[in-house]
């Protein structure tokens, strides 16, 4: 499933001024060789192409989506209203409120339709669970998370040990 032709991932967000934090997930996916496709859907501004986008993910073998947005943040619910896909949200930081906006409007789904909500701005995390979630069907992606976070463990080790010096 690694480096397959068609994108796995879909990384959409609802302005290109959101592309700065939802970089984290890009950046992934580029890590971990998966191909993703990356688009600006508003839920507000664009809300055909939303539910055009949402609708049709999985038959272009989309297999989970992150979305990204910020303030009045419909569009990772929205989406997850119209695909069986699991999706990702990603609350963006925004001037007035922090994210405090993006995270609430996010997280706070109803029952029946769940958004795996990543905390303000961490779009890296929602590219790792993209991919985790995508490893338990790929068991050579499954051991490149593994490794990736035995590197992680031993940066701390390599951490304590330059404290220790
Ligand atoms: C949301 O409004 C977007 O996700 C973005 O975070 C926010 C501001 O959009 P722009 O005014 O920068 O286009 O829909």
């Amino acid at each position: 499933m690694t480096n397959s032709q068609s994108p796995l991932i879909g990384i959409i967000m609802g302005s290109d001024s959101d592309l700065p934090t939802m970089q984290g997930a890009i950046a992934v996916c580029e890590e971990f060789e998966v191909e993703c496709e990356v688009a600006i859907v508003s839920a507000h501004r664009t809300p055909e192409r939303m539910v055009d986008y949402a609708q049709t993910a999985h038959t272009r073998g989309i297999k989970v989506i992150i979305a990204g947005a910020g303030g009045a943040a419909h569009l990772p619910g929205m989406v997850a209203a119209l695909t069986p896909l699991p999706v990702i949200g990603v609350p963006v930081t925004t001037r007035h409120l922090k994210g405090i906006d993006s995270l609430y409007s996010i997280v706070q789904m109803p029952g029946g339709i769940p958004v795996a909500t990543v905390a303000i701005g961490s779009a890296k995390n929602a590219g790792l669970l993209a991919v985790q979630i995508l490893g338990t069907q790929d068991i050579e992606l499954r051991d490149r998370v593994q490794r990736y976070r035995q590197s992680l463990s031993q940066s701390v080790l390599d951490k304590q040990a330059n404290l220790d010096r």
